[in-house]
This record gives structure tokens, sequence and C-alpha cells, in this order.
């Protein structure tokens, strides 16, 4: 104690001890002290996560601090998260909510090292089953993300029967992605872990954690590679596929070197044995080719505008050169025709979808959708005999389809409200459109792709919101998830368009059918 405190007499002590308390009353209770003591063992010291999620704003953006409060007093259900309504009082759990609200004071670091601490080989190659340890088709499988528990289901495509149900990390997000032969299924978690699935063996084979914050993975076109897309850091992630061992970092940065940027998605492009990368901060899209087709198209690109190699590929001889395509502006929400020749890309905020001719490398034309396009969830058919894309809309009551071969705007559907996704099948002539936003969330729009009429609006759990359709390989049956904690995916036989099952999920959200990913079919995101 210093001579100053001790020059204060008993008197003074008690005042200051007094002092102190009030303004320990008026500045509430010490939220540092209460994570180290109640969260840190899970959830990291430095709220980067741990065997429970992060808890850094850039994490929680889809949960509402009054949700997080609930969440800290009760508990989540069906995860190791304890309730504290026992232990901390109002005034904790609102300073505890402060806390994870309020980025950190220095940057959260999470590169090679942290990378390659986190990778787990959880089981052994060498002991994989040589077939399937189940009886169901294994290319007509669904694999089923319930968000409402963080678990992932494996159901047999020809039954509607579940055969396997296991525990993922916290908000998986995206589609998964599949192996060209469809035996492993890869898992992003927004905070960052990667997991691939075996649906021979029914287990977890490999995990990694690639990043703090991440949006989302792709499986190169020859099952070799694995890119991730972080939005924290600012990185882009290489894995072996095989085991998820980290290959490479790339640090996401302008070509001028100034600005780093978030990458929005990463995306395979078959065709082109390429990646294409979406970048949330600076305007340009990224190419990373990564197989000899790749390099030979980028090279024959060069050559033919005299342009050397190195103009075109930064980098070149790294294992992952980029090829850098300048836009006016980011653009973070792409569709790809079927070939790969063309992205057609919007931005975020919306008002202004182009297209990029991916051969030369620019942007060719702009084409006029109006509010917030969701191109990752569009789709293609043959309309009056040209191709065309269709995209559900997050801000208007639309789908607006699209000529892919002049880039027109053939017709827009009213649906009746802003939708999320938007699914069909080669087999089928219909596509189903969400209305996922507003009073109607619980309808679903059956649309003829041969007229562009709504056919039919299905309403299957009136005041309960209804999304997010996938087909079985053969197109004859349509799956609906009723979003909800106690929900369903219901089965449509997708002529009748007649119910034909309901089975209970936990808020299931995406599904996805292993061959209709496999085939890249025209009717799904890829
Ligand atoms: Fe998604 C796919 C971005 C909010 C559920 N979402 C995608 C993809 C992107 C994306 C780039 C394609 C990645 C892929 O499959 O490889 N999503 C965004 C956003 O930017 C947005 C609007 C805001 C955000 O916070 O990220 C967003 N998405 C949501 C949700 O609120 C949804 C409904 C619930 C959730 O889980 O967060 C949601 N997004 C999905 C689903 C897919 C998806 C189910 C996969 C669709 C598919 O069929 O492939």
């Amino acid at each position: 104690m210093s001579w100053r405190r001790h020059s204060l007499g008993v008197a003074g002590l008690l005042l200051v001890v007094a002092g102190a308390a009030s303004a320990a009353a008026e500045e509430g209770p010490d939220a540092g002290a209460l994570y180290a003591e109640s969260c840190a063992a899970c959830h990291g010291e430095a709220r980067l996560g741990g065997s429970g999620p992060a808890l850094l704003p850039v994490s929680l953006r889809r949960l509402r601090p009054e949700k997080a409060a609930a969440v800290i007093a009760e508990g989540r259900v069906a995860t190791q998260m304890p309730a504290f309504a026992e232990t901390l009082d109002a005034a904790e759990i609102e300073a505890l909510v402060g806390l994870i609200y309020t980025a950190s004071a220095t940057a959260p670091h999470w590169g090679p090292a942290e990378i390659a601490a986190s990778h787990a080989l959880i089981a052994d190659p060498a002991t994989q089953p040589s077939a399937p340890v189940h009886d169901a088709d294994p290319l007509n499988l669904f694999v089923v993300v319930e968000s409402g528990d963080h678990h992932v289901t494996i159901l047999d495509g020809d039954t509607f029967e579940p055969i396997h149900r296991f525990a993922s990390h916290f908000a998986l997000h995206g589609g998964p992605k599949f192996s060209p032969d469809g035996r492993f299924v890869y898992f992003a978690s927004r905070d960052g872990w990667i997991t691939k699935f075996d649906l021979h063996g029914l287990r977890v084979v490999a995990e990694v954690r690639a990043g703090i914050n991440t949006r989302n993975l792709a499986v190169s076109h020859d099952g070799r590679l694995v890119a991730v897309a972080n939005y924290l850091p600012h990185t882009l992630v290489m894995l072996d596929a095989a085991d998820l061992a980290p290959l490479a970092v790339i640090p996401v940065e302008d070509m001028h070197r100034k600005t780093t940027s978030r990458v929005s998605a990463v995306y395979t492009a078959a065709p082109r044995e390429s990646f294409i990368v979406a970048l949330k901060d600076v305007p340009e899209v990224w190419e990373i080719p990564y197989g000899p087709g790749a390099r030979a198209i980028l090279t024959g690109f060069a050559h033919s505008n005299e342009r050397g190699m190195e103009e075109v590929l930064t980098d070149e001889a790294a294992p992952f050169p980029i090829r850098r395509i300048e836009l006016r502006e980011p653009l973070d929400d792409f569709f790809f025709d079927p070939p790969y020749r063309h992205l057609f890309g919007s931005a975020r905020e919306g008002g202004r979808a182009v297209v990029v001719n991916l051969i030369v490398g620019r942007e060719i034309a702009e084409v006029p959708v109006g509010g917030l396009p969701h191109l990752g969830s569009g789709i293609s058919w043959r309309y009056q005999g040209r191709p065309v894309l269709a995209t559900p809309n997050l801000r208007d009551g639309v789908v607006s389809v699209i000529d892919m071969g002049d880039w027109s705007v053939v017709g827009q559907v009213e649906t009746l409200g802003p939708g999320f996704f938007l699914r069909s099948h080669e087999n089928t002539d219909y596509a189903w459109a969400d209305v996922f936003f507003g009073r109607d969330r619980d309808a679903v729009h059956v649309i003829d792709k041969r007229t562009l009429e709504i056919v039919k609006t299905l309403r299957p759990a009136p005041g309960k919101t209804a999304a997010h359709v996938e087909f079985t390989r053969d197109g004859r049956y349509a799956l609906l998830s009723i979003w909800e904690m106690d929900g369903a995916i219901v089965v449509y036989d997708a002529q009748t368009l007649e119910e034909v099952k309901r089975i209970p999920f936990v808020k299931p959200s995406g599904k996805y059918n292993v061959f209709n990913k496999i085939t890249l079919s025209e009717g799904t995101s890829h």
C-alpha cells in the first residue's frame, strides 16, 4: 500500500472503500472477471472459441443480444452450454452480453501455426470400410443440417428414414461440399471449423479450424483440395482434401498491397480447374488455377493478348498463383453459367448486377435486376429454347429470369415476398421458391419453368417458416424444410405436389442430395 493511503487514516480509508464500492455499483459487474471465471474454459480466453463457439461481435452478427442473454441464463438445449441463471444475476448477464458484443482490443490472430495446431485426424484412413456400412443408395443420401441444435442427419433418399445423426460444430453455414465420388462430405462452421465426414463409414474423418469467422468452402473437381473463405482473418486457406492438413494460408490483399479484404465466398469452377474467389472489400475477383487445364487456359489467354504470363498470374511459381480480375466495385454474390465462362455477380448492397467474362477477364454487361438478387441460390434451365438463370431476391418479392445469351431479363415472377432459396431438377417442370421474409414466410411457390407462372402456393405448416427445397436424385420427390425448433422435412411428390411424408427435425435448414451435388445438377446451387 502506498504512503498516501497510510496518510489517510482509518476514517479516510473507509471513505475510499465506500467510494470504490459505489463506483463499482455504478460501473456494474466486472465483465472481464466474470468471463474468465464462467466462459473462458469453453469459449477461449481471447473469445476465439474452444469447445464452445467464438464470442466476438463478428461471430455473433446473427444472434440478437436479447437472445444471447437468454442463452446465458437458460443454456442451449442439446449442447454443452449450461444455464447460468442460478449463479449469475441479471446485471452480471447483461455485463457479459456487453463484453461479447465488444470487439477485442487487439485483432484476433489465426495463422498457419494455429491452424496446424487445431488439425486432428480422427479416423485412421487405413481402417476405412471398403463398402457402405448402411443399405441405402449412397448416391441418393441427403445430408440434412439441423441448425436448431447443431446436428447433421444422414437421410436415406429412397425410404426417407434417417440412418445416422451426429453433433456438428456450432452454426454450420453454406452448402456442404462433396468429394467427386460422393463418398465424403465437407462442412464449414461459421467459426471456422472444417469437418470431413465419411458417408460410407458414417464417421468424422478429420477436422481443422481454418479461420475465426468463415464463409464457406469449396472442393476442387479432382477431389484433391479444399479451399476455405474467411472473413476473419482476411485469408483464403488451402487444405489437403485427404486429411484436411493445411497446405497454404493466402493473405487477401488488393493488387496494390494496400487494402486487405474479407473473402465473401470461394467456388469451384470445374471446367476451368480453378477456384473463383469473391472479395467483399476490394474490387477484384480472383481465379486460382489448381490444375494443368487451368494453367493452359490462362497461358493461352496471356499469349493471345501478347501479355506476359506474369501479368495475368501474380506469383506464378507459387503453388496457388492468383489471377486478378479488376472490377468497378466489389461483387460478392455469384452465379456461374454452366460452362463457367461467365460470372453473374451482385454487390451485397444490391442495385446492380454485372456479367464478368472469365475468359477475357472483364465486365461485359450490366443487368437491370432490382432489389438484392440472391445469386448463390440461382438455378438454370432452358426457357423457350434459350439458357436462362433464375434468382430469388432478398429484398423484393420477385424471382428474376435472365437470358444467359444476351443477358436480358426475360421474366419477373412476382412472389408473396422476398425469398432465400430456389430449387429445381432436370426431371421436373417446376422450380420451388420460398418466401422467407415477412408474414408469408410459411408459403412456398411452385413455378412452372415453361410458362413462368406460379401453379401452386403451398403452406405446409401455417405460420411457420417453410424454406429450402432439395430433390431426390431422380427428381421424383421434393423435400422442404419447416424451419422451426419443432420442425420437419415435408416430402412432396414433385409431379402431383401432394404431401407424401413428414419427418420431424430440429430446425432443419439446408439439405443436400449427394447425386445432385456431385453431378452439378442445373436445379441446385454448386
Ligand atoms: Fe447463407 C449458402 C452467404 C445468411 C443459410 N450463404 C450461402 C452461400 C453464401 C451465403 C455465399 C453459398 C456458399 C456455399 O454454399 O458454398 N448467407 C450468406 C450471407 O451473406 C447472408 C445473407 C448473411 C450472413 O450472415 O452470412 C447469409 N444463410 C444466411 C441465413 O440467414 C441462413 C438462412 C441461415 C443460416 O444458416 O445462417 C443461410 N446459406 C444458407 C444455406 C445455404 C447458404 C442453407 C446453402 C444453400 C444451398 O442449398 O446450397
